[in-house]
């Protein structure tokens, strides 16, 4: 039987200017994979027009649900917007970025109020993509669909390292102590937290690529001991004074929530994340920032016709 399952995404505000590129990700979903397998598409958005919506409905053949986050802006109880400003402003130990207010909700929302969110309570599983993430080939089997043979709960497409000089002052120590003493507290496992750490157990950088993920959501929903955690890193604050990332929490959750055979790393499927890029049938990620091209053979070969809106 096909899994209850949803592709979802969170549509770019408004002010970001970047529908063209949304439209594009859509339309390589659809036509790379959805148009055959047929998974309803739920759009989470901020303020996306009507119009726009209706554009998306009458240009792609899927089945989309709109759900507007009205709440997406809205902070913990425990919070207050004053607090958070000076944070965001890199005061009173807060880390200065230029991802604002917007970019870190949006990361506490992928975080953990995705998985908890009525509007994916009828799916298990979800697959998520970015507007700037790409479906660069055919993909010719069902990803979900292996995932739940596999009995696996999250399948990933690509690792990324974070640059050390992006990560500081990102909070990372303090998101692992915080997670290595809750762990030890309830009994759950750290030693899948090594591949994720130095030999002095402080974060390498590596992080799931959450911007292709396939999740399953009735794992997590059901799992007091993962709410608790979350409160946790809600109570800790460090979304808002950190910028800590979904990427950074995913893989912390899946390092002391599941076993290895519970996560399946996807290396046949061709992806592209804005300049990030999975070939198919391989596990390296590589990045080609606009003035720092990588020539290597795979990468030229496979995507030295495929362009994206804003590709030079
Ligand atoms: N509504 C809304 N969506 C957002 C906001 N910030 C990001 N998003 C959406 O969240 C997803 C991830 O955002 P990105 O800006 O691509 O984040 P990122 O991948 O970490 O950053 P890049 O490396 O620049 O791509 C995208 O689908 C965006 O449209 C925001 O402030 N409001
Ligand atoms: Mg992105």
């Amino acid at each position: 039987m096909k899994p209850k399952a949803a592709i979802v995404y969170l549509a770019p505000k408004e002010s970001m200017n970047r529908f063209e590129v949304f439209l594009y990700s859509l339309e390589l979903m659809e036509k790379h994979f959805n148009q055959r397998f047929g998974y309803p598409v739920v759009i989470f958005h901020e303020d996306l027009p009507e119009a726009k919506m209706e554009q998306i409905r009458s240009t792609f053949s899927s089945e989309f649900y709109f759900e507007k986050l009205v709440d997406f802006l809205e902070l913990p109880t425990h919070l207050n917007i004053e607090k958070v400003k000076r944070w965001l402003q890199g005061k009173d130990g807060g880390r200065l970025s230029a991802q604002g207010l917007g970019y870190r909700q949006m990361c506490r929302f992928y975080s953990h109020g995705l998985l908890f969110h009525p509007a994916l309570h009828a799916y298990d599983y979800y697959w998520r993509f970015d507007d700037d993430s790409y479906l660069t080939h055919p993909v010719n089997f069902d990803p979900i669909e292996t995932l739940e043979k596999q009995g696996c709960v999250y399948g990933f497409r690509s690792l990324m390292r974070e640059d050390p000089k992006r990560t500081e002052g990102q909070g990372l120590k303090e998101i692992m102590t915080l997670t290595r003493k809750f762990a030890r507290k309830n009994r759950l496992p750290l030693k899948h937290l090594r591949p994720f750490s130095d030999w002095l157990g402080r974060s390498n950088g590596k992080q799931y690529y959450t911007n292709f993920e396939i999740n399953k959501l009735s794992f997590w929903r059901n799992n007091t001991l993962f709410k608790e955690y979350i409160s946790l890193l809600e109570h800790a604050d460090g979304f808002y004074k950190y910028r800590w990332g979904d990427a950074l929490t995913r893989t912390l959750a899946c390092s002391i929530f599941l076993k290895p055979q519970q996560i399946h790393h996807f290396t046949t499927i061709g992806y592209r994340h804005n300049y990030h890029a999975a070939v198919t049938d391989s596990v390296d990620i590589h990045y080609f920032i606009p003035d720092e091209i990588d020539r290597s053979a795979s990468v030229v070969q496979e995507l030295g016709a495929f362009h994206i809106p804003g590709d030079a």
